[in-house]
């Protein structure tokens, strides 16, 4: 069964630096994603820590945070069927190297870490996720 789902996008620092937002945008769209909202901010460490707090105990958690607030990210609200697993498809591994063609971060990303996107792994994760960005 399909269910009409909502997913957090966030288009990463190193993406926004390189101009890549509207071309990545329209790689959503033309999948059948919604964007029905948007949002471009900088947000500092101790708020990209509480986003990433999951990972509070891996060994990239300090350098992953630094760099999420590095510079402007654009947060997306993506809206289809199985929106979830669907952008974790289109993404394609967290590892650029390891991305299928055709994926996002196997044409964008620069590294494991500057990897392009981030996507919700859960549609749990994902309320949570799209809460703290758009609870306002
Ligand atoms: P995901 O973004 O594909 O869901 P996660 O395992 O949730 O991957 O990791 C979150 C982010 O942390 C990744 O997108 C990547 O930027 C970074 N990351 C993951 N593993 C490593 C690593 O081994 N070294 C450095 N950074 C990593
Ligand atoms: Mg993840």
């Amino acid at each position: 069964m399909s269910e009409i789902e909502k997913t957090l996008s966030i288009i990463k620092p190193d993406a926004v630096e390189r101009g890549l937002e509207n071309e990545i945008k329209k790689i959503f769209e033309k999948k059948g994603f919604s964007i029905i909202k948007e949002k471009k901010i900088q947000i500092d460490k101790s708020e990209a820590e509480k986003f990433y707090k999951i990972h509070e105990t891996k060994p990239f958690y300090n350098d992953l945070c630094s760099y999420l607030s590095s510079g402007p990210i654009l947060a997306m609200v993506l809206e289809k069927e199985n929106a979830v697993s669907e952008n974790r498809k289109l993404m394609g591994a967290t590892d650029p190297k390891d991305a299928d063609d055709g994926t996002i971060r196997n044409k964008y990303g620069i590294s494991i870490d500057k990897n392009s996107v981030h996507g919700s792994d859960s549609i749990e994760n994902a309320k949570t996720e799209i809460d703290f960005f758009f609870s306002d």
